[in-house]
């Protein structure tokens, strides 16, 4: 049961409320007496310096509540008889005045916000209180989550984010996404109250292979909006460059390469940089200069060179702006917490704000506990900031699949040892957002963090509120749960949920009576047949660019479902000794083949290949059943 519920008495009356599950999961949520009510009228009294996004981002929210009328106040009047809103910072009059009345307080800590309901009289009063502009903006995300759910109770929430740093890295390599795909994201990720982005995709020459070329004007222009659009959403916009490939660290005009494309960047708002030194060749210098300059090539020298430049870089953005975020950096050995000649040099010359990434045990690690944080921490001189390889699909072992599993195995209270936690999403970006989402809630909450709740939550709002539409999703993810390492073992099992029925219908098969077997194919034909439905649910209701971007899995889906339906159907008549019990498997075969042989679009991910639908599951049920039940 997702939500328990709470019976008051107003006046004569009495009314049940449920208890809302807010997402990322809040610091500490008060029930408290009476309903948040929303009246069809309500008045907004704002501070001074409420930001235009937050105002808008409420009163968008109110109007899809079907709030007819917001008149506007700046003072609260003595007698209430309607809905109050206050919105603001928590060092506002007005603020200080709505949280006594609201017996509320704010907790002093950066993006901290406390949103308050509590009935007055006749009216309601509702706080918003910010202790910054993040933390404001946060209180109005809650806000209209809490306007979407019906019969709310009171309440008082005071929320905080336990990591600092939250949000993704498009870091992968393959097709970059769209700028389009990326301004939706940003504002995604303003919604589950992350607050960075990464610009880092492998594939744009101008971050890479030709970083020392500039932008044309065309490609500025769209960074500009992206960088308006992630400010709108309080999301910091991170450029980051990868010049490792070709860099020569000694040469002055390398530096002052990169000193122009960063300041290009200031330029269109740009306020926070990062420098990629993955995937790259460390061992050899490559130019003359290096050799001359630094000696001989060898994983200590390209430690020395590399904090070097960092360094350098770290000294022109101070004095351009001051007030800019420390540089952030992925060093070439990321991938795990050893000690090494390499890490020591690193951190022994690095600036030490300077921020370092690392992905963990390994480059895709099956878990991340507080021990291997703390390692992290002991060999990068610094806590970390973690990059996630989950949900990326740019490698071998994920050819043909989408990974859709919740986000799991990170261990509660690694918000001690981390500054944050950026995951790489995959090529899709709408279906990624199954897995940001519980990223960005572990980061916020990471010891109140509940994967399933989560992960029902991210299927939910893809659905838009749409109970069916969400559990057809649910049966879609299941299918791509798999998530691979970059070895042969998984670090996520595949499709849980329909290896647990078939399970169940060979046990029953095996086991059981007439009627047990009889009510378990049952069961199986009702799973089949939304399985096969699920697709065209999903594509009635879910936005287009997510169809799009699924538009092959859900094809096969459907095939699959078509297979699964007539194996059920082969099942049923074997146990009555229906000879027709082979055509049906006949056909499921046929089926099943057509299904398999469904490829990935052309291009959309870095490996082209035959889509997985729940493999190793579903394909060996339908090829095992016939042999199930036998002498028909
Ligand atoms: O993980 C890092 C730091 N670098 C690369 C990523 O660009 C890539 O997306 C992932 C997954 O293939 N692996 C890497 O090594």
């Amino acid at each position: 049961m997702l939500s328990f519920n709470l019976c008051f008495s107003q006046g004569n009356e009495s009314k049940v409320f449920y208890k809302p599950l807010i997402y990322p999961q809040p610091a500490s949520v008060e029930i408290t007496q009476g309903e948040f009510l929303i009246t069809s009228s309500v008045t907004l009294v704002k501070s001074s310096d409420l930001p235009s996004e937050i105002e808008s981002l409420v009163v968008q929210a109110l109007k899809n509540s079907g709030v007819k009328s917001i008149k506007s106040a700046t003072e609260l009047p003595d007698n209430l008889d309607h809905t109050f809103i206050v919105l603001g910072l928590n060092e506002s009059k007005i603020i200080q005045q709505a949280l006594k009345k609201s017996n509320a307080e704010i907790v002093d800590k950066k993006e901290s916000y406390t949103l308050s309901g509590v009935s007055i009289g006749s009216g309601e009063l509702i706080t918003l209180a910010g202790h910054d502009e993040n933390g404001l903006f946060y209180a109005g995300q809650t806000f209209s989550q809490l306007t979407k759910l019906e019969a709310v109770p009171n309440l008082v929430i005071q929320d905080y984010p336990a990591m600092p740093i939250r949000g993704t890295i498009e870091g992968f390599y393959g097709k970059p996404w769209s700028m389009q795909s990326r301004q939706s994201h940003l504002e995604f990720l303003g919604s589950v109250k992350a607050n960075t982005y990464v610009y880092s995709p492998k594939d744009d020459p101008y971050a890479r292979d030709q970083w020392r070329e500039a932008y044309p004007k065309e490609t500025i222009d769209e960074l500009a909006k992206l960088v308006e659009v992630a400010q709108s959403n309080h999301v910091n916009f991170v450029y980051a460059i990868s010049p490792g490939p070709t860099i020569c660290f000694s040469d002055p005009t390398d530096l002052e390469s990169l000193k122009s494309k960063f300041k290009n960047l200031y330029a269109i708002g740009v306020k926070n940089f990062y420098v990629a030194l993955d995937d790259i060749e460390y061992t050899k210098w490559n130019c003359d200069k290096d050799e001359a300059y630094y000696g001989e090539s060898g994983k200590k020298a390209a430690g020395i060179a590399q904090s070097e430049l960092l360094n350098k870089l770290q000294a022109i953005l101070d004095e351009l702006d001051s007030s800019m975020s420390p540089l952030i950096m992925v060093p070439t050995e990321y991938y795990d917490a050893k000690e090494s000649e390499y890490k020591n040099a690193l951190i022994e010359n690095l600036d030490p704000k300077i921020i370092i990434q690392w992905t963990g045990t390994d480059v895709v690690p099956p878990r991340i506990s507080n021990n291997d944080a703390s390692q992290a921490t002991k060999a990068f001189g610094r806590k970390t900031l973690l990059w996630d390889n989950y949900p990326v699909n740019d490698f071998g072992q994920t050819k043909g699949r989408l990974l859709m599993a919740p986000y799991r195995f990170r261990e509660a209270g690694l918000s001690k040892e981390l500054s944050g936690i950026l995951s790489n999403p995959m090529n899709q970006e709408m279906p990624s957002r199954v897995t940001v989402t519980g990223v960005a809630s572990f980061a916020w909450n990471d010891t109140a963090y509940d994967p399933d709740i989560i992960w029902y939550n991210a299927a939910r709002n893809l659905a838009k509120g749409d109970i069916k539409v969400t559990e057809a999703l649910l049966k879609f993810f299941d299918t791509q749960h798999l998530a691979p390492t970059f070895g042969s073992q998984p670090w996520q099992e595949q499709a849980p949920r329909l290896k647990a029925l078939l399970d169940k219908v060979k046990i029953e098969i095996a086991f059981g009576d007439a009627e047990s077997r009889k009510n378990v194919l049952a069961k199986l034909m009702h799973y089949a047949t939304e399985f096969k439905e699920a697709p065209a649910l999903i594509r009635s209701t879910v936005d287009p660019i997510f169809i799009e971007e699924t538009k092959p899995w859900l094809q096969a889906m459907e095939l699959w479902g078509e297979s699964l339906m007539l194996t059920t159907e082969g099942l049923k008549a074997a146990m009555t000794e229906n000879a027709e019990a082979n055509t049906y498997f006949e056909k499921a075969d046929e089926f099943a083949k057509k299904a398999a042989e469904i490829e990935s679009i052309p291009g959309a991910t870095r490996f082209d290949g035959k889509i997985k639908i729940a493999d190793g599951v579903l394909d060996t049920f339908i090829k095992e059943a016939p042999s199930l039940i036998s002498g028909f």
